[in-house]
């Protein structure tokens, strides 16, 4: 059988993804062609809303990539609302504190492991699997907790000791906000807190992942340490695209 997604991102595989915001199916089977190996369909930073999840998720799936979805915030509610649409991966946002890693988890896990709650939706095939499911998901479901505040930081060995968190994955954009370090004046401070991440998870054997807005300085980061990588976004990517072909045949 194939190794599961969780096994890939706990043992720190390379893992390439990109962010997925655009509301609609038809995006997110055109970005999973692309070669990567998973997609994050962000719910926090988007207008997708918990009934479009689902669709997203099987889009994901039928271009041929691993779907995760980030969650709007450290909820139960809206955890087991992405787990049950069958995402194979959850990304939690603003997890600070070991307390709060420990929530994320019970969230994510069935019981003895956590309080994750059964229910016959898509994830266990609408529940004629859903024996099979309740028994292996803990085993399968990669759990990403996401650290971007100075507190995460301050925390970090607390966080990256939590058994259940699979990977710890850096947001450097908040990071930057919350360090009072947004911007290019801020850069040193900011690397130098995301290798204080990193050596605290490498030295708790926790997986890293780390945003990028670009692919520029990717091979810098897998090189420090970081396994598991999330570059732009499907909205960043047509973006950039559009931009560089309206240079490209400007008569300037
Ligand atoms: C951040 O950079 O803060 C992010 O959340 C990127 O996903």
């Amino acid at each position: 059988s194939q190794t599961s997604f969780r096994e890939r991102g706990r043992s720190g595989q390379p893992l390439n993804g990109t962010f997925a915001a655009i509301p609609h199916p038809v995006a997110v089977e055109v970005i999973a062609r692309a070669g990567l190996d998973f997609l994050c369909i962000d719910w926090e930073h988007s207008q997708i809303s918990r009934g479009e999840i689902e669709n997203l998720v099987r889009a994901a799936e039928a271009g041929g990539a691993v779907a995760m979805v980030r969650v709007p915030g450290n909820n139960a509610e809206a955890i087991a609302a992405v787990l049950d649409s069958g995402a194979e991966g959850v990304l939690v946002p603003r997890v600070s504190s070991a307390e709060e890693a420990e929530a994320a988890v019970r969230a994510t896990r069935y019981p003895p492991d956590g309080e994750r709650g059964a229910g016959p939706g898509r994830a266990s095939r609408y529940g004629y699997d859903i024996a099979d499911y309740v028994a292996t998901a803990n085993a399968k479901i990669l759990l990403c907790v996401q650290v971007e505040t100075v507190r995460a930081v301050e925390n970090i060995e607390a966080i990256a000791a939590v058994e259940g968190v699979d990977l710890v994955f850096i947001g450097p954009g908040d990071l930057a906000v919350s360090m009072g370090a947004f911007g290019p004046g801020g850069t040193e401070r900011l690397e130098a807190a995301i290798e204080t991440v990193i050596a605290a998870c490498r030295s708790a054997g926790k997986a890293v992942g780390l945003f990028r807005p670009s692919a520029a300085d990717v091979p810098r980061w897998r090189d420090a340490g970081v396994s598991l990588f999330v570059v732009a976004s499907d909205t960043m990517l047509l973006g950039a695209s559009a931009a560089s072909m309206a240079k490209a045949i400007s008569p300037t």
